[in-house]
């Protein structure tokens, strides 16, 4: 049984990279930052408990989508790597590990270096005969070297939560690494009825309000900034033309928000909004489209008989 960690983003670089984005986030018209600062320990925590809720129904959806299909993958791809990407606390991992029977590693990467720890001892338990690796990073900083029959993986649609450029850029390197006949799976969630997806991003128990708003006690304990939560409400909207759900915090009366660490005052007008993340839906075209832009050809892509969620295989074209 092996399992190893690799840390290509330590917490200094990490801390560098937030101030940098804090700064620009915070000083632009409309204020905006990426759906990945929300993501810290309380945050994958309240994601838990959000995966849990009857009416975030992604997790309920792509389970026997997985089940159904990983003999599928595996007939397409037969990788001898597998990488996912982002894999929290690795739960569906195995729904697919099971079925890869030529995988000889299987590498995480993940900006929590606990989430990957916790994870990787559990899969090298249950998969002795894999050279199991965890590399902490960003999907950017953390892709591995090139390597033959590679697949890599990105559940959850997690994909969705970059806006344009991030996923091109991610799909890009993707189609670089993932060598002769290697692949990318993804789940992604799916456009649909509005009501359906918004009530998605809505319950009464307070998990998505806290992740939605898991940027401002982020920004002030990390740069020292003195946001009151209490003045600033959550709020989750569809956006038809952007095809997305985007998620704001509003403040409920004018006020100024200090940054110790950036040496920034920072002006809140009553009502205005600080985006905190998006939550991108596609549809089959979009997402063809998008992978045919990094080199991509769609292999596979099952859906439930609803057509909510998909699971989409892409190969190197
Ligand atoms: C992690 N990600 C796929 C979630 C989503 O549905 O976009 C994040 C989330 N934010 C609020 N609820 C769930």
């Amino acid at each position: 049984m092996s399992f190893r960690l690799e840390r290509r983003l330590g917490p200094n670089e990490l801390a560098e990279q937030l101030r940098r984005e804090a700064l620009a986030g915070l000083t632009a018209t409309p204020k905006l930052m990426r759906s990945r600062w929300v993501w810290d320990a309380r945050g994958a925590g309240l994601y838990e408990r959000i995966m849990e809720l009857p009416q975030y129904y992604l997790p309920q959806v792509e389970r026997p989508l997985l089940a159904a299909h990983a003999d599928d993958v595996e007939a397409l791809v037969h990788p001898l790597r597998a990488v996912e990407l982002g894999p929290g606390s690795s739960v569906k991992t195995p729904l697919l590990l099971d079925a890869l029977t030529g995988l000889e590693t299987y590498v995480a990467i993940d900006v929590s270096e606990d989430a990957l720890e916790a994870a990787g001892e559990r899969l090298a338990a249950r998969y002795p005969e894999l050279d199991i690796l965890g590399i902490v990073g960003d999907f950017e900083s953390g892709l591995p070297e090139p390597a033959e029959r590679t697949l890599v993986i990105c559940l959850g649609s997690t994909i969705g939560n970059m806006g344009p450029r991030e996923r091109a850029t991610l799909l890009g390197n993707v189609a670089r690494i993932v060598g002769e006949g290697g692949g990318l799976l993804l789940g992604l969630d799916l456009v649909k009825d509005p009501e359906r997806i918004a009530g998605a991003y809505r319950d009464d128990l307070g998990y998505t309000d806290g992740l939605i708003s898991n940027l401002l006690p982020i920004l002030n304990r990390e740069l020292g900034a003195d946001f009151d939560i209490a003045r600033f409400r959550p709020e989750a909207e569809w956006v038809p033309e952007r095809s997305r759900m985007e998620m704001y915090v509003r403040a409920l009366e004018p006020q100024t928000v200090h940054v110790r660490e950036l040496g920034l005052s920072v002006e809140f007008a009553e009502g205005e909004r600080l985006r905190t993340e998006i939550s991108t839906k596609f549809t089959r075209a979009g997402a063809e489209a998008e992978l045919g832009g990094a080199g991509l050809h769609l292999a596979g892509w099952w859906t439930d008989e609803a057509g909510e969620f998909a699971l989409c295989l892409a190969k190197k074209a």
